[in-house]
């Protein structure tokens, strides 16, 4: 096993005995979500997993060791920490870890570790993407280079139109990641089920997900594959309500010259402000239902 790595008993057991293992990211417990909702929404994830038959999984650094399997307690300390400890993407990683430092993980990282502790099943709300404005920028997230290179496949609710759409679905493709949409034929917007842009497969069950995962394994391919799993109808929100707080938000963020890290983290928070938490209370409930499909898929697996 790494020499950097610590599984959590639980996971391990899991792992040694083909348990279905969910893994999950804390960069959206401590920069993703305000606290005391980010600690209560990662406990009851870790719930809704068990009670689908699956075991959680959350991955973070804490003191320089990679962890897959926090403890209640450790959740509740990042989610307190919030954005006082570091947001870790794979370039962060040598030095965090070097110096014992403590760091959130992001889609990016959490991939590496999942898949360093043999975990092939990840869920999490959204991922990063190709910002608008990144033809000048060149933000792109390092989540979509993972994806490109890591095995591992992360079940999201599609990406927030606070990225360019159409340019990260470009991006994917170039990568050869394949994008399934579960029970649709769109790439869900997050708080949306639609965005307009088509997925590159419809696959309607669990089983057929598994089965296109494992053939890509089988083949040998290096790539990851990214699941889009729509919000359930009822939590959806308006369309225009929502682009106006993103549209809003973005605009913001330009003119206090936010770039780097800190502009994913920034442009959550404000929409959050600007809908008046109801974005919050969708960001939660389409977690709940990306972690009841990762656990049938891992099942299946
Ligand atoms: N998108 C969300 N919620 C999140 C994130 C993205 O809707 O919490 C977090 C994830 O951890 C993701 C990271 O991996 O932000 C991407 O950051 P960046 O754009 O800086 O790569
Ligand atoms: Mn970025």
């Amino acid at each position: 096993m790494n020499q950097y790595l610590d599984i959590s008993p639980e996971v391990s057991q899991a792992l040694a005995d083909h348990k279905p293992v969910v893994a999950l990211e804390s960069t959206i417990i401590s920069h993703g979500m305000p606290y005391p909702q980010n600690v209560e929404t990662a406990l009851k994830v870790n719930q809704i997993i068990r009670d689908c038959g699956a075991v959680p999984a959350t991955v973070a650094i804490i003191g320089g060791r990679l962890k897959a399997g926090l403890s209640d307690e450790e959740i509740e300390y990042l989610g307190k920490a919030g954005s006082k400890v570091a947001k870790v993407s794979r370039r962060d990683l040598p030095v965090i870890v070097s110096k014992g430092l403590d760091g959130a993980t992001t889609v990016a990282t959490t991939m590496i570790i999942a898949h360093m502790a043999g975990i092939q099943v990840f869920a999490t709300g959204g991922i990063g993407g190709v910002h608008r404005g990144a033809e000048t920028t060149m933000d792109i997230s390092a989540d979509l280079e993972e994806l490109a290179q890591t095995p591992v496949m992360v079940v999201c609710a599609g990406a927030k139109s606070i990225l360019d759409l159409g340019l990260t679905l470009e991006y994917l493709e170039t990568k050869g990641v394949p994008v399934i949409g579960y029970g649709t034929d769109e790439l869900p917007a997050f708080y949306t089920r639609r965005s307009g842009f088509g997925v590159d497969y419809q696959l309607d069950t669990p089983e057929e997900i598994a089965g296109a995962f494992r053939a890509q394994r089988g083949m040998g391919l290096k790539t990851g594959m990214l699941v889009t799993n729509p919000i359930p109808e009822e939590f959806s929100m308006d369309p225009a309500v929502i682009n106006k707080a993103i549209d809003e938000a973005v605009a913001e963020a330009q003119a206090q010259g936010i770039h780097g890290k800190a502009t994913t983290p920034f442009l959550l928070a404000k929409i959050k402000d600007i809908t008046g938490g109801d974005s919050l209370d969708s960001n939660i409930q389409l977690v709940f239902n990306n972690a009841r499909l990762a656990s049938a898929i891992a099942a299946s697996l």
